[in-house]
């Protein structure tokens, strides 16, 4: 076989192969074997020096014609192989912008901070500050300076969750007040604050208890504060809370850090006092707890009970919103579970 037909069949072998192949891989496999430094067509140049001189430059020129050839045709079979694997990964990224998105759901404040809040929107209404504090306090604030020493027979009723001797968790707001009494100047004016905020006691849990709850309390210091001031403040609580035509009715109670003690109660909401099932047929519905501070409680923060008087009263957040709401389990409000949580979203 001459030179030319060698050439000529390893050109005409050399393409189909190029037509077979249809990998990236495989054709750069086919253009090393074929046209690199040991391949077929650098062999049959080497193998030019056998030939006379006359025809050396024929046969070179066809080799090379050859190799130009098949290079020019390995390189269209690469840009052909690269725009389909392109085209392929294309089609599968493709994203359809017609699909419905992922929903995420939008979240809403609890339900017991919106009352909170609503509560706390009332009396600022009222001129009160909001003034929080502490959950983990000294006995002095939250029994002692509250007019419950040790061994008062009241520190069983409030079952508590110790830390020491003489730390505990809050079992109420009212040493927010402490904190606030002893600091207060009255010469810049009286003493309006509310303090809500969780409070804890050694309960077992159940439907209408909590080891965990809220509290909100409110208290008035200044000279000349009687009950009546206490009445007119639950009145006008309770019909921005409950509607405009509530009434509030005080029964004697009491407590060891006011003197007197009453216990509140609202007319009732659903049927305005004829007697239904929320109000267990009395009209009426117990909502908190208040009174005249006591004397020794002023004393203790360092306010002379001759010259000023105060109110203060306790509620919880919680009672309310199972009331409004008609939950019947305490205890729903702090499992976290959605469904429960997300039924108060428009409220
Ligand atoms: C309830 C209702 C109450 C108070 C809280 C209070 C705070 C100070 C002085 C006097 Cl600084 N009293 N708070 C008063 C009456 C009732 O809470 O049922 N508590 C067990």
């Amino acid at each position: 076989m001459t030179l030319e037909e060698q050439l000529e069949n390893l050109e005409e072998e050399t393409m189909e192969k190029i037509s077979n192949t249809s990998d990236l891989d495989s054709l750069n496999n086919i253009r090393v074997k074929t046209l690199g430094k040991k391949g077929p067509i650098t062999e049959v140049l080497r193998g030019m020096k056998d030939l006379a001189p006359e025809d050396r430059p024929k046969v070179g020129s066809f080799a090379n014609q050859v190799r130009n050839h098949l290079t020019q045709q390995i390189e269209k079979k690469r840009a052909k192989l690269e725009e389909e694997a392109l085209n392929q990964a294309l089609a599968e990224e493709s994203i359809d912008v017609t699909l419905p998105g992922k929903q995420i759901p939008q979240g809403t404040r609890h339900i017991l901070t919106k009352i909170v809040e609503e509560i706390e929107d009332i009396f600022v209404g009222m001129g009160y500050q909001i003034i929080e504090g502490p959950e983990v306090e000294q006995d002095h604030y939250n029994f002692e300076r509250m007019n419950i020493p040790k061994n008062h027979p009241a520190r069983d009723m409030q079952d508590t969750f110790y830390i020491s001797d003489e730390l505990l968790i809050r079992t109420h707001t009212s040493p927010v007040q402490a904190r606030t009494m002893e600091k207060h100047d009255f010469s810049k004016g009286p003493l309006r604050m509310i303090s809500p905020g969780k409070v804890f006691r050694r309960d077992t849990d159940d439907a209408t208890h909590s080891h965990q709850f809220h509290q909100i309390e409110g208290l008035v210091v200044d000279k000349h504060i009687t009950m009546g001031d206490l009445k007119g403040t639950l009145e006008e609580l309770m019909k921005k809370m409950f509607g405009e035509d509530r009434e509030v009715r005080l029964r004697p109670s009491y407590f060891p850090f006011t003197e007197p003690s009453v216990e509140a109660d609202v007319s009732c909401f659903k049927c305005g006092g004829k007697g239904c099932s929320v109000c267990k047929h009395s009209g009426w519905i117990e909502i908190l707890g208040s009174g005249m501070v006591h004397p020794d409680v002023l004393e203790m923060s360092g306010i002379d009970p001759k010259e000023y008087s105060g109110f203060a009263f306790g509620l919880g957040p919680d009672r309310i919103a199972m009331l409004r709401y008609g939950v019947e389990d305490i205890r729903s409000f702090y499992l976290n579970d959605t469904r429960f949580i997300d039924q108060f979203k428009g409220e």
